[in-house]
């Protein structure tokens, strides 16, 4: 093994069920657009390492397996999260109002050190669709209100802005670990694709 120092941030992917999250984190990860995770049991992450400017990291991006539905994530998922993707679909207005309280999730189960520096990213995916729902005026403006929130429209089926967005979400939890000062090796995180096991239903 290199001794080589790597930062890994937590990324946690919240929205309603239905809205692109898992296949948003496949195209990124693994280039692919398919429809065949629906098997997959308790919390799911996947690791990418990227260098931001000079900086090698990996992005530990944390997926949900169908849990949101009820809005029982446990702690577990949301504790240490350096950046937080809220994804919406644009053709489902209800899923865009749902952010307010996946926000509002965040923020009382991860209880951030620095609240005022908001480790949100907000996606409306599924782009490729002509049966738009959400102005993209009404969800810039929302974000705009939500100290500035990075906003991407992104297709996880085309592949579009997928790239950029999740280098928006690199720098956002780099720069909040820099800014919680606890940049530290990764030793003894599990690196590879891993799971968390839920206990239920394999
Ligand atoms: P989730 O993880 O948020 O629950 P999924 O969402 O990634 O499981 O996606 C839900 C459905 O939306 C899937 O279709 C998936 O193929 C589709 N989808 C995801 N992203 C896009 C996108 O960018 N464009 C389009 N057109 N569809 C997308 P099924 O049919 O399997 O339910
Ligand atoms: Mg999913």
């Amino acid at each position: 093994m290199s001794s080589r120092r790597n930062v890994l941030l937590k990324v946690i992917i919240l929205g309603d069920s239905g809205v692109g999250k898992t296949s948003l984190m496949n195209q990124y990860v693994k280039k692919k657009f398919t429809n065949k995770y629906k098997a997959t049991i308790g919390a799911d992450f996947l690791n990418k390492e990227v260098m931001i400017d000079d900086r090698l990291v990996t992005l530990q991006i944390w997926d949900t397996a169908g849990q949101e539905r009820f809005q029982s994530l446990g702690v577990a998922f949301y504790r240490g999260a350096d950046c937080c993707v809220l994804v919406y679909d644009v053709t489902q207005p209800n899923s865009f109002k749902n952010l307010e309280s996946w926000r509002d999730d965040f923020l009382i189960q991860a209880s951030p050190r620095y609240p005022e520096k908001l480790p949100f990213v907000v996606l409306g995916n599924k782009v490729d669709l002509d049966t738009r729902g959400v102005p993209i005026r009404r969800a810039q403006a929302w974000c705009d209100s939500k100290n500035n929130t990075p906003y991407f429209e992104t297709s996880a089926k085309e592949a579009i802005n997928v790239e950029q967005a999740f280098e928006a979400i690199a720098r956002n939890a780099l720069e909040q670990e820099e800014a919680n000062g606890n940049i530290g090796v990764t030793s003894h995180v599990e690196l590879e694709h891993g799971k968390t096991k839920s206990g239920c239903c394999s």
